[in-house]
Formats: C-alpha cells, structure tokens, sequence
C-alpha cells in the first residue's frame, strides 16, 4: 500500500486528490492546521478514511513531525494562502505560507525521507503580464502580484532542490481550475452562486470586478490527475496543465446566467472594490508536454464546467433553504 502525505488537504483540490488517492488504494495522510471551528466542508464525505495530522506550513517542526509519522512515498505540497486578492492586503503572511512554507515542506522531506517523490502546486499566476500566448513550461514568469511572486519562489526552490539535492521534485504549472468545492471568493463560484441566489429569489444583484480578464478554466477533477501523473514517471520534470481555450469572466457570467433563463446584464453590477491594483489580463495554456509525456487530458469541458457549478449552488441552496422552512414550521 503506498502512502501520501498531502497538504492543504480540506481544500479544494486537496479534496479530489484524496478521492483519487483512497480509490487507487493509498493510504492517506493530510495535513491540517488549527482552526477554532473545523472545517471539513469538502472531505465531510471521506473524512474517516484519512489519517489526520496537525501542522501548518509556517512550522517547520510540525512538518517533520508530520513527514516522520506518514513516512510517505509521496507528498502533494498543496496548502496555500490562494487567494490572489488578498495577497495585496496580508503580503507577508502569503510570503511566509506560499513561498517559505514550500522550503519548509522540502526540508522536512530532504531530512526525514529523502526518497518520497514530492509534488510542487505551481500556478499559471506566475506568467501574469504575459510575455507570450500561450504560455508553457518554457514562457518566462512576470508575477503580477504577491501571490505570484511568492508563487514564483515556491517553483524555483523546488526546482533547486530537484538540482541539488537530487529530489524526485516536480512542479505542476496549473491553470486555473474550478468545482463545486471552489471557494467562495473566486469568481466562478461567486458567479455561480450568486447565480443561484438571485434564481432562488435569495439575491436581487451580483457585485463583481474586471469582467475582461481571460482565464483558462478547467475541471479540478481532472487536474488532480496530472498531479498524480506527474509523480509516477521515471524521471521528476514540470509540466503545464491547462484545456487550450480562454474565456474572459464576462463569457462564464453570461452562459452561467443563461443556463438559469437569466439576463445577466439585469443583475450584474460592476464594483470597484473588486478591481486588482495589478491585473493579469489573460491566461492561456499550451500543455502539449503533459498530453505527449504524461497522456493526460482534459474530460469536462468549459460549458460542463459551469452547469455543474450552477445545478450544485442551486441544489445546495435549495436544500438549506427548505431545512429552514422545515425548522419553522
Ligand atoms: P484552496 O482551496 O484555497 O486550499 C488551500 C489549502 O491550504 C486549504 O486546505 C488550507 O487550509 C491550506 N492552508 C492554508 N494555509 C495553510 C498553512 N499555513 N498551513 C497548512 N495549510 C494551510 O486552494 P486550491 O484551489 O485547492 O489550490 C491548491 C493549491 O494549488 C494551492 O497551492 C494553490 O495556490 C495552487 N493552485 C491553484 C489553482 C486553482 O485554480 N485552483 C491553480 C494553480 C495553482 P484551511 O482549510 O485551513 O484554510
Ligand atoms: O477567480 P479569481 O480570484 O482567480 P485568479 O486570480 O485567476 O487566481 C486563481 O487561479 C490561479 C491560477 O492562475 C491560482 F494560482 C490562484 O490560487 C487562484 O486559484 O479571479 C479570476 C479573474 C481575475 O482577473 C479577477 O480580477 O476574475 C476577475 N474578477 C472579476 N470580478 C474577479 C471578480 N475575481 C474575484 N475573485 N472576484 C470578483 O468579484
């Protein structure tokens, strides 16, 4: 039975690497920090199955503890202050979790258990002002905000430690990728849900920022699978995941609003608020590396995507809005 350690496993993509990991047999180790009210939103479901470890990624002690009780054959370094917006508001703190926390976690492995493979969650957020359409694993990086520069840190250290030390380290350079389980803040799942307020008759209106930004959206359930890809070749490398194709948020609020037989332009409200002092205007990825080497594709498209975030807003709005009728009456 192989052994996993992951980090930042409550989150989004934590959630669906585990549900892959459990169905090929792994054993599953996540990492969680404390928090004062639990949350377990996105692994309620197999929350039994995964053998829980306290840490957090600033606590480099907690990490070896951590890697010298799950003695694993692989590490997934998932956890992250994601959020790009709030990395211009708490620079340090995203800093500390989301470039040195990824020293932490190298370090832990490199002293405890140098032969466990170990997966690096880089993002497309590091080509920010892009240098070149599409971007690839050989596209220079021009980080457009703290996030990304930190970001930036977290790839080239686990690419050092590969040079170095001869770690088995791989980074994946994933496009943005989206689910039901997505935070609330982003915008797919704000559209998304905002979407099914407003069609519930919960919500009159949807506050949102740059509707021009161009993204490339992808299914997280499918990207987990690079993940594990990545880590089961002969030879560690980094790879672009991605789909090939850009929307801008305006397309997304607009098939999304369209799906529920709404005009968006009835509700939507532009906000400044939600405007970045920088902004990565597009994102489009080329994964022909990952598609040739790892046979990895993508199986839900743009237009899936977003149905499956709207019908699961809607059912779980749905559901707890008829407990509270329930508990009324
Ligand atoms: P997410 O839903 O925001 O999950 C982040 C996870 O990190 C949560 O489990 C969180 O725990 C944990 N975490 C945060 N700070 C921590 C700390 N100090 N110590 C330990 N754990 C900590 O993110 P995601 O969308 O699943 O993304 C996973 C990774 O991929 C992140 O590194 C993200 O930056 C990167 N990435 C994501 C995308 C994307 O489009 N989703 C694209 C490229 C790269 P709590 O539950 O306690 O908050
Ligand atoms: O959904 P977002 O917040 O995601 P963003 O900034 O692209 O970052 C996500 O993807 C990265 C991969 O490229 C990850 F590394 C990162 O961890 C995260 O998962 O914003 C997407 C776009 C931006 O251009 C933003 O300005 O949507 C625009 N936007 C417009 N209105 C908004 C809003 N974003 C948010 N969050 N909220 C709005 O109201």
């Amino acid at each position: 039975m192989k052994r996993a350690l992951i980090t930042g496993v409550t989150g989004q993509d934590g959630s669906y690497l585990s549900e892959l990991l459990l169905e090929k047999g792994y054993k599953v180790f996540g990492l969680r920090r404390r928090t004062s009210t639990p949350n377990f939103e996105n692994v309620e479901h197999i929350k039994d199955q995964i053998e829980w470890i306290d840490g957090d990624l600033t606590d480099l002690a907690s990490l070896i503890r951590a890697v010298e009780i799950s003695q694993p054959d692989e590490v997934y370094n998932l956890a992250a202050q994601s959020f790009v917006a709030t990395s211009w508001s708490q620079p340090i703190a995203t800093a500390q979790i989301t470039a040195l926390g990824v020293t932490n976690m190298l370090e832990a492995v490199r002293l405890v258990k140098p032969d466990a493979r170990f997966y690096q969650a880089s993002s497309s957020e590091m080509f920010g002002k892009v240098v070149e359409t599409p971007q690839k694993e050989t596209t220079p990086f021009y980080p457009r905000s703290p996030y990304a520069v930190a970001k930036v840190y977290g790839h080239w250290i686990t690419v050092n430690y590969r040079e170095s030390f001869g770690m088995f380290a791989c980074s994946g350079i994933l496009f943005n990728h989206e689910s039901p389980r997505r935070g609330l803040e982003f915008v797919t799942r704000k559209v998304t849900d905002g979407v099914a307020r407003i069609k519930l008759g919960l919500a009159n209106e949807l506050r949102l920022g740059n509707l021009d930004a161009k993204r490339d959206w992808g299914f997280a359930g499918d990207y987990v699978k690079a993940m594990w890809l990545m880590l089961q070749q002969d030879e560690p490398d980094d790879y672009v995941i991605a789909t090939g194709e850009t929307h801008t948020v305006r397309e997304f609020v607009e098939i999304a609003f369209s799906y529920v037989g709404l005009d968006w332009k009835d509700y939507v409200v532009q906000d400044e608020r939600f405007i970045r002092p920088a902004e990565v205007d597009l994102l489009l990825g080329d994964c022909t590396k990952a598609k040739e080497k790892l046979g990895w594709k993508q199986e839900v498209s743009f237009e899936e995507l977003v149905k499956m975030m709207v019908d699961a807003d809607i059912e779980r709005l749905s559901k707890s809005q008829s407990k509270m009728l329930y508990n009324v009456t």
